[in-house]
């Protein structure tokens, strides 16, 4: 009641008196008709209440979430790994040479044994492929051989002959002087620039002709 009384007093007054008092004290001054309670003095403050119940959980916070970091660095590597499982067996491979493979079975004579690819080639890559196989350029030494080869051939062969090193002297690659020869009529006849190999005709005769002419590679096998 006394706030209620005294506040408007209050502000009527306190644009005519400029006072830094207790508001009661100054409105007496100032005003002609004011009412002031009577003042009392404070008595010693309470002990302090008991804690109150806990509150409830707060909402989460609206503030906007920080960017992504950078990636951290690389851990150190693991353990090994115990030995997998063996796998099943893998499908038979194929053969590994191809000239090996296209040989087929020749014709054994006495202690030789003769094989051909059926390819025709110049004389220097027939004793390669012979090689090839660890053999040599077929090379007949009787008469038996030469049929052996002959039909091992069925086409015009190299032989293993050659008069290379001196001219209208025939021997052997692998060395060593004819032990037997079946020159066809008017053969070895050097003929042209020269002709210093060897072939076997399809008839079993021989004929020198030239070692960069292409024909078909017979090779030798010792049995
Ligand atoms: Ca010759
Ligand atoms: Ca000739």
């Amino acid at each position: 009641m006394l706030l209620f009384l005294s506040l408007p007093v209050l502000l009527l007054c306190v644009g005519a008196v400029s006072c830094s008092e207790n508001a009661c004290e100054c409105a007496q001054k100032a005003c002609s008709v004011v009412t002031c309670g009577i003042p009392v003095t404070n008595g010693t403050p309470g002990r302090d209440g008991r804690d109150g119940p806990k509150g409830e959980k707060g909402e989460p916070g609206q503030g906007l979430r920080g960017l992504q970091g950078p990636p951290g660095k690389q851990g150190p590597p693991g353990n090994t790994g115990l030995p997998g499982i063996p796998g099943p067996r893998g499908q038979k491979g194929d053969h590994g040479d191809s000239s090996v493979q296209s040989f087929s079975l020749g014709r054994k004579s006495g202690k030789k044994f003769y094989v051909t690819n059926g390819e025709k080639a110049p004389f220097s890559k027939v004793k390669a492929l012979c090689a090839e196989l660890q053999a040599t350029v077929a090379a007949p030494k009787n008469e038996e051989e030469n049929k052996a080869i002959q039909d091992v051939a069925k086409d015009t062969a190299f032989l293993g002959i050659t008069d290379e090193v001196t001219e209208g002297q025939f021997v052997y690659v692998t060395g060593g002087r004819l032990a037997y020869s079946n020159w066809k009529k008017d053969e070895p006849n050097n003929h042209g620039s020269g002709e210093d190999c060897v072939v076997l005709l399809i008839d079993g005769l021989w004929n020198d002709i030239s070692c960069t002419s292409s024909f078909l590679a017979v090779c030798e096998f010792s049995a």
